[in-house]
């Protein structure tokens, strides 16, 4: 029976188990008629890219059919991507970005 002079073990230090939250990428696609020039705008504008990376991003999609623009929480990935695809779809243009769980 636990009386008293009950010797209770010492509770080892835990460290507490702490998910890290799964990472998105969001990706650019290759399209016919979207004008080059547009697609770098976008890039500039919504994931704030600059010219030359921008522009190096949108001759990879063009050129291999897709590229990587940003790896980023679930809900950022998300948004940017459809804002981007947005514009383009306000402008006219089948420019697409799409938002995809890393491995
Ligand atoms: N292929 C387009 C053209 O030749 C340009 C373009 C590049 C479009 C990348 C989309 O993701 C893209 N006008």
């Amino acid at each position: 029976m636990a009386g008293s002079s009950t010797q209770l073990k010492p509770k080892l230090a835990t460290r507490p188990r702490v998910e890290r939250p799964k990472l998105y990428k969001v990706i650019l696609l290759n399209d016919d008629y979207t004008p080059r020039d547009f697609v770098t705008m976008v890039l500039k504008a919504v994931f704030r890219t600059g010219e030359e990376a921008g522009r190096r991003i949108m001759i990879t999609a063009h050129q291999k059919g897709s590229c990587v623009v940003t790896v980023c929480p679930r809900d950022v990935a998300e948004t940017k991507a459809k804002e981007a695809t947005d514009l383009g779809k306000e402008a006219g243009f089948p420019l697409l970005f799409t938002a995809e769980p890393e491995e």
